[in-house]
């Protein structure tokens, strides 16, 4: 017997389709705006939408996958909280005839492939953010040493392993910046002004502080307070996402720079869709362009922001 290549499942063309969409956990900002871009999208693009939330536990997101799978879904946008526990669940959907769309995070490559196992990613470049944070780092940090401290997203998931390399090869380049400690906060608010705190402690002299996403900065500028540091005078915080409340925080001096990482899925995933269910070839990444927010410019977006 010859092994046959495995080929994508088709999308038919036709009015309202059947939409599953397994939410990680709904514990900050942006998980709660993406869900919502989501929903909102169900009522233009015709879309009876199927939502749950994992809680935080990828193994109850492939179990969600299953669910969505038995109600008969046409279509899975699929956000996998970790590369790797996910693949199941993109390989039963594969073999169950639908066609799935990765959205705002991926799996790991060597174990499941756009084109083969699952449409397309629709998400940003992690390691371009990371690594547009320590560019901006290098141009305004002002003196001629850096200890800095990194706060990383959930451990495994595509976005801390992404942002972690773009943002330590760039900083790299720079001799005046050592980091000096990189833990995970995993993602969240309460998480990353936990270890912050247990951080501070070896390291009171932090200089910059490089958090994964705007939560956890957040997180980390309400533990140096409490130390009694100034973020903003004494120490640089700079992050990823460009949520509400870090615009604010820039706003009023206490970080640098956030990189944008939009939430707002809802709109591409039904293009991406109808193209496909079209016929078209879609790319193996749909690539979502992202702004930078700076003192220059938090406050004319901080209205817009979630
Ligand atoms: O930066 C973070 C969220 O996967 C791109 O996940 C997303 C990230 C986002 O929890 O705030």
């Amino acid at each position: 017997t010859v092994a046959m290549a495995q080929s994508l499942p088709p999308l038919e063309q036709k009015e309202r389709y059947k939409v599953g969409f397994p939410q990680m956990e709904s514990n900050n900002p942006w998980r709660i705006a993406e869900t919502k871009s989501f929903v909102d999208t169900a009522e233009t693009c015709n879309w009876d939408l199927i939502t749950t939330d994992a809680g935080g536990s990828a193994a109850k997101q492939v179990a969600d996958v299953d669910s969505m799978i038995a109600q008969g879904i046409d279509v899975l946008f699929l956000p996998p909280r970790e590369e790797k526990p996910l693949i199941p669940a993109v390989k039963k959907a594969a073999a169950a005839g639908i066609p799935t769309f990765l959205v705002d995070r991926s799996v790991d490559p060597n174990n499941a492939k756009a084109g083969v196992d699952y449409v397309s990613f629709l998400g940003s470049d992690f390691i371009d953010q990371g690594r547009r944070v320590a560019e901006w780092t290098i141009e305004n940090f002002e003196g001629d040493k850096a200890v800095v401290v990194q706060l990383e997203g959930t451990t495994g998931s595509s976005p801390a392993n992404d942002r972690k390399k773009g943002f330590d090869d760039a900083i790299a380049k720079d001799s005046r910046f050592t980091i000096v400690a990189s833990q995970t906060g995993d993602f969240a608010r309460d998480k990353g002004r936990q270890v912050m705190e247990t951080l501070l402690q070896a390291h009171p002299d932090v200089d910059v502080v490089y958090a994964h996403n705007d939560e956890m900065a957040i997180g980390a500028i309400q533990a140096l307070e409490l130390a009694g540091r100034k973020p903003g005078e004494d120490v640089l915080v700079v992050s990823i996402d460009g949520t509400r409340d870090a615009l604010q925080a820039i706003i009023d001096g206490k970080m640098g720079v956030t990189v944008e990482s939009s939430p707002f899925f809802g709109p591409l995933a039904c293009e991406t869709m109808k193209r496909y269910a079209a016929g078209e070839e879609i790319e193996p990444w749909v690539q979502v362009k992202d702004r930078i927010f700076t003192q220059e410019n938090a406050a004319e977006n901080v209205d817009d922001a979630y």
